[in-house]
């Protein structure tokens, strides 16, 4: 796996953007990026396990390069569902593609370039968003949370994971100061984490578990949970 360097001399050509060079040290990036990564997939295929609708089709929504989705595949191999990765950044999709080649085992899994605020999710059973809502603008979140919930039947679930902040400046605080110790140990220099961080300034727009948890009530869901949170991230599921 290639490692995350893109920071290191603390030079911030411009907002952050989901480009080839991005593609290339992904994997890496999001595993030092976002805490507990690995156990976020992990607790979510036992969800999946335990509540995917059967024989309807999986979709993850801003899938990246793929991971989440081809986890799921490998994992899941007895339940009797689809799987659909959508990004719209060619280069995400390109290298989802090549990965599912090498490691998909025989599951039925495809990747397609195209928007989430606007695709079409035809036989959607169960819905995954993980940490890509907080990149559309805040105005189109209710109109996003609408078209996940109208792409669902009754039953049919919303997994989705986000940064979140709270509103009780105190612990806002705490969440930056423990998340900024995380990127220090995963090895990060202050340079690149702060670089990072003016990048995704306006770009990554995060919101408080509460806000997200009425988002989709507001949406039409009749439970919004969360199954996850460390600090400053959370993971949600929200029932049709
Ligand atoms: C994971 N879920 O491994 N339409 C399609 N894709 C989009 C859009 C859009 N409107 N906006 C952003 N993206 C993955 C990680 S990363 C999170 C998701 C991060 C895509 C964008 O191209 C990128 O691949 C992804 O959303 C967000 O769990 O980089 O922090």
């Amino acid at each position: 796996m290639k490692q995350d360097r893109l920071y290191r001399n603390g030079t911030v050509n411009g907002d952050f953007t989901f480009n080839e060079q991005v593609a290339e040290v992904f994997d890496d990036m999001l595993n030092r990026s976002i805490p507990f990564y690995a156990e976020v997939i992990d607790s979510m295929a036992e969800v999946v396990r335990r509540l995917a609708p059967a024989g309807t089709t999986l979709y993850d929504l801003g899938c990246s390069t793929g991971t989440t989705l081809l986890e799921l595949v490998n994992r899941l191999p007895e339940l009797d569902l689809d799987y659909v990765g959508i990004d719209n950044a060619p280069a995400m999709i390109a290298k989802a593609r090549r990965k599912a080649k090498l490691f998909a085992r025989g599951g039925r899994v495809r990747f397609i370039e195209g928007d989430i605020t606007t695709v079409d999710l035809p036989d959607a059973g169960l819905i995954l968003c993980n940490y890509t809502m907080q990149f559309l603008r805040p105005l189109t979140r209710p109109g996003f949370a609408r078209r996940l919930h109208d792409a669902l039947p009754e039953g049919g679930l919303c997994i989705f994971s986000e940064k979140v902040i709270s509103h009780e400046p105190r612990l806002n605080r705490a969440f930056i100061e423990l998340y900024h110790r995380f990127k220090l140990q995963q090895g990060y220099s202050e340079l690149e984490i702060a670089a990072k961080r003016e990048a995704l300034e306006n770009v990554l727009i995060p919101c408080s578990t509460r806000e997200n948890i009425e988002l989709f009530e507001g949406a039409g869901f009749r439970r919004v949970e969360t199954f996850f949170q460390w600090f400053n991230f959370a993971s949600f599921i929200a029932f049709r």
